[in-house]
């Protein structure tokens, strides 16, 4: 059976989401990060950099959002999650996981941190203004990408897991002026996700309530 290292509402979310998907047994494991738990020993035995999503499968022990995710949808190819290898559609989702865990969630971690970025709290503020504003820009640009694709998902009409990546992301944004569901193909594509019993089964184990994104 599978074990997720996980907090509420944290990157996490994204391979639970995943792992109702595709509907194979998990057992998910409460990280304390209020008490500092990711730092603990134990859990950096698990994961060196101290972040939350861990995967233990078996022998394996992986992290990273995007690599855990992509390993489900590999490992479970009848939940249709990855489109087949070497096709146009598997390139784009190459595509979508690498920009939204480099760039997306990359710009969102400074957003929520940047105090590690800085020296005074007047410096941290001015760099999560811009990581704020950056976020609009880059879920702007995801909706003009999706402007010339069909209905609803990032790939066209087929769900893949960069669209639970996505809706993971776009939940941090709730907060902002322009939050991405304001995007009108990003917020077609959260209502269809929201929709899904899987996606609905893990906002509920992780007590995640409305707003949802
Ligand atoms: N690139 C990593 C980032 C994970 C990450 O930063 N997770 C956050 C929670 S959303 C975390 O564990 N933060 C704790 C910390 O940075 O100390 C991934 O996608 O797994």
């Amino acid at each position: 059976m599978y074990q997720l290292f996980y907090s509420p509402g944290s990157a996490a979310l994204t391979p639970h989401m995943v792992l109702e998907e595709i509907g194979a047994p998990y057992k998910l494991v409460p990280v304390d990060r209020a008490n500092n738990a990711h730092k603990s020993p134990a859990y950096l035995r698990l994961n060196p950099h101290g972040r939350v999503p861990v995967l233990v499968d078996g022998d394996l022990v992986i992290y990273e959002t995007a690599a855990i995710c992509m390993h489900l949808a590999d490992r479970h190819p009848e939940a249709g999650l990855a489109p087949p290898l070497g096709t146009p559609e598997r390139a784009h989702y190459y595509k979508w996981m690498s920009y939204l865990t480099n760039t997306l969630q990359a710009e969102a971690l400074t957003y929520f941190y940047p105090d590690r970025l800085t020296d005074t709290a007047e410096q941290a503020a001015v760099v999560k203004r811009h990581a704020g504003r950056r976020m609009m820009e880059m879920f702007e640009t995801v909706n003009g990408a999706m402007d010339g694709v069909a209905d609803p998902y990032l790939l066209g009409d087929k769900i893949s897991a960069a669209d639970f990546f996505l809706l993971m992301l776009a939940r941090w944004t709730r907060f902002l002026d322009r939050p991405a569901v304001a995007f009108l193909q990003v917020g077609k594509l959260l209502d269809t996700l929201a929709t899904r019993p899987s996606v609905k089964r893990a906002f509920s184990a992780e007590q995640i309530e409305p707003p949802y994104y």
